[in-house]
């Protein structure tokens, strides 16, 4: 069973226990002894399953039980077992035929075990990992508290707290005025402890994780604003300019149907950019009428970190009338894309975003007769590729050498299939993979920003590719001769997925990841946390949200490991900029077939991934979910080489076009 199920499981257990320990205490309340000892045994018994799944879920790591250990099971174990001590003699008294009264105090320690239950289950929801003595003494109070207001409904007027048996003896003043003191105390004593977590949850948090290295060095600030990209091309390279033009506009697609989108020149996708390795590519980026303001950042492109396009921490955000000039050396050879980092959880989907693919000098690569670039985006619940809807067909000469280069331009994943001729998925994130090699019927989980580029020799009948099991879109290679492009294409759905960390063959690598210099880890997750300055349900690291979460701090040259975890039952693709990651293992399993070499990989609910990279681009960059609305919702932080500092916003600062 997947990590992922066992949370689930766990959740489910979590609630059960609550619903058994309610129900016990409703029917000991409502003095219906015969059934109560039977709804004790289940709550019982379902806090035991309670304990089983918790104990697997520890076995897949700390961090997904950490609250359940050190203070949900303890707190209903203790709550529980009082439960029991005390509901116990009394039904065993009542099954014997003793005629008994309500037991107020059973009552009152069988909802307790309910609020413990209860209260479990809500800081693994609102809070998560980490927990904090805060949160534990906040739970821990509430919970007496519950109890405290539970005795007082309970008890009736004129009954005991006590045990109440046939013939209540009347009470003097004395035992009234003691209950009183109990109550008073008891409701001060909850109320500074709680008052006491809340003030150590607002601790300002540490701004900096230096994930075991040193600090910063001695050296002095080198600015964002001054890790500019190269001004000429490498000898024999040219210069490529272009001007990119952000504009409301009506797009209509090829269906005909038409879409409300931000877009680039009038065009969604943006204007495909290309070059040639060793060119200069200049782009003048200019805002017609967003208002919000937009940027261009060059996903998966390592560019000096001037060149980031992140408002408030490389440049600020271009708003309406004015523009923003881009240049970087085409270093990187492959399939690359550009969008909006600005408000990007709506620029991006409303259409802010086009290809950047860069060739190999001439003679390196033999240019594929059929090379189609093609970026997947949903506009409206409708999947567009490459600016077609609906099922496009394109013209392939059998024989032809083909690449497919699928760029996924929304926050979700999508599954490809190409169906109908063997193939090769020779790059992923636009670095080649080592010696991959042919495959067929099998699915492809292209994570949120991601690239896959399909090579294959086209046959002498038609090609499908498939997009998210949808065999009525997509796109068709045809050959010329062959009429029978509308040919049946079998169901896609079960077709196994294809696991790149067993893909291709392993090669070396340019540093020994198990000697890193540092160490992060980064446990994904929802909870109560602000970002940018609210309180929110938050997409959470760590247990905060962005800007809250501390910077990671690196030095040039350091190898760098992280380990991403997904406590949630979200899927989180990971995605960081200005280095690509060498993935190292996923869930403990390493990976064992070709290096692979990513900017964004999908952590799924349960997954834990381990990745690697050496800190060789000085700068601030984000490191963040591409899921947008996640990352807008806190799951963003930023790595931050020591010395390195930006004029564009605070520590952190958000810069937007209303600073100018
Ligand atoms: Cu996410």
């Amino acid at each position: 069973m997947s990590t992922g199920s066992w949370i689930l499981l766990d959740h489910v257990v979590a609630l059960l226990s609550i619903a058994a320990w309610f129900a016990a205490g409703v029917a000991l309340a409502l003095r219906r002894t015969r059934l109560t000892p039977a709804v004790l045994g289940t709550a019982v018994l379902v806090t035991l399953l309670r304990v089983g799944t918790v104990v697997m879920l520890a076995g897949r790591g700390w961090w997904f039980v950490q609250e359940k250990v050190l203070l949900g099971l303890p707190m209903l174990g203790a709550a529980g077992v009082g439960a029991v001590l005390l509901a116990g003699p009394h039904l065993l008294a009542a099954g014997r035929g003793r005629t008994v009264g309500r037991s107020v105090r059973a009552v009152v320690a069988l909802f307790t075990a309910a609020y413990a239950a209860l209260a479990g289950l809500v800081v693994t929801f609102l809070v998560g990992y980490p927990l904090t003595a805060g949160t534990a003494v906040i739970t821990v109070s509430l919970v007496c508290a519950g109890a405290l207001l539970t005795a007082r409904v309970v008890a009736a007027p004129g009954e005991s707290t006590a045990e109440v048996d046939v013939a209540p003896a009347p009470e003097d003043r004395r035992a009234i005025s003691r209950r009183r003191f109990i109550a008073w105390t008891g409701g001060a004593v909850v109320v500074t402890t709680a008052g006491a977590g809340t003030g150590l949850s607002f601790l300002p948090a540490e701004s900096v994780t230096r994930g075991g290295g040193p600090g910063r060095p001695s050296r002095a600030g080198l600015s964002v604003a001054d890790l500019r990209g190269a001004d000429a091309p490498a000898p024999g390279g040219t210069v490529r300019r272009h001007v990119l033009t952000a504009q409301q506009a009506t797009v209509r697609l090829p269906s005909g149907r038409e879409v409300d989108a931000w877009a680039f020149n009038g065009e969604v996708a943006g204007p495909a950019l290309t070059a040639t390795e060793g060119d200069l590519v200049e782009v003048r980026l200019r805002n017609a009428d967003i208002e919000d303001g937009v940027t261009l950042h060059w996903h998966g492109y390592d560019v000096p970190c001037g060149e980031d396009g992140v408002p408030g921490v490389t440049q600020r955000a271009v708003p309406p009338g004015a523009d923003f000039v881009y240049r970087f050396r085409a270093d990187q050879v492959g399939t690359y894309w550009y969008h909006t980092h600005h408000a990007s959880h709506i620029g991006v989907r409303k259409g802010l975003y086009g290809s950047l693919v860069v060739s190999p000098r001439a003679g390196q690569r033999a240019d594929e007769q059929v090379d189609l670039t093609l970026p997947v985006h949903t506009f409206d619940g409708t999947v567009v590729i490459a600016a077609r809807d609906g099922r496009t067909e394109h013209p392939a000469p059998p024989g032809a050498p083909v690449r497919l280069r699928l760029i996924n331009t929304d926050s979700d994943p999508h599954r490809i299939v190409l169906a109908g001729t063997p193939f090769r998925l020779a790059a992923v994130d636009g670095r080649d993979l080592n010696q991959p090699g042919e495959v067929r019927d099998v699915g492809l989980h292209l994570p949120a920003g991601g690239r896959y580029d399909l090579v294959f020799r086209m046959p002498d009948r038609s090609v499908a590719l498939v997009v998210d099991d949808d065999r009525a879109g997509g796109l068709r290679l045809r050959p010329p001769a062959d009429a029978s492009a509308a040919t049946h294409v079998a169901d896609t759905s079960g077709l196994p997925e294809l696991d790149l960390l067993r893909y291709g063959a392993p090669a070396a690598v340019p540093f020994d990841p198990g000697r890193a210099d540092r160490h992060f880890t980064m446990v994904l997750d929802r909870g109560i946390a602000m970002v940018n300055g609210r309180p929110a349900y938050a997409q959470t690291v760590n247990g905060r949200g962005h800007p809250g979460i501390p910077d990671q701090l690196v030095a040039d040259g350091d190898v760098v490991r992280m380990t991403v975890v997904n406590r949630s039952l979200e899927t989180h693709p990971w995605h960081l900029h200005g280095h690509s990651v060498l993935i190292l293992s996923r869930d403990g399993t390493p990976s064992t077939g070709s290096p692979l070499w990513v900017d964004t990989f999908d952590v799924r609910p349960g997954e834990t991934w381990e990745v690697a990279f050496r800190a060789t681009n000085p700068g601030i960059w984000m490191n963040h979910c591409h899921n947008l609305p996640h990352a807008e919702q806190g799951m963003m932080l930023r790595l931050r080489y020591a010395g390195v500092t930006t004029p564009f916003g605070g520590p952190h600062g958000e810069g937007t076009a209303h600073d100018h």
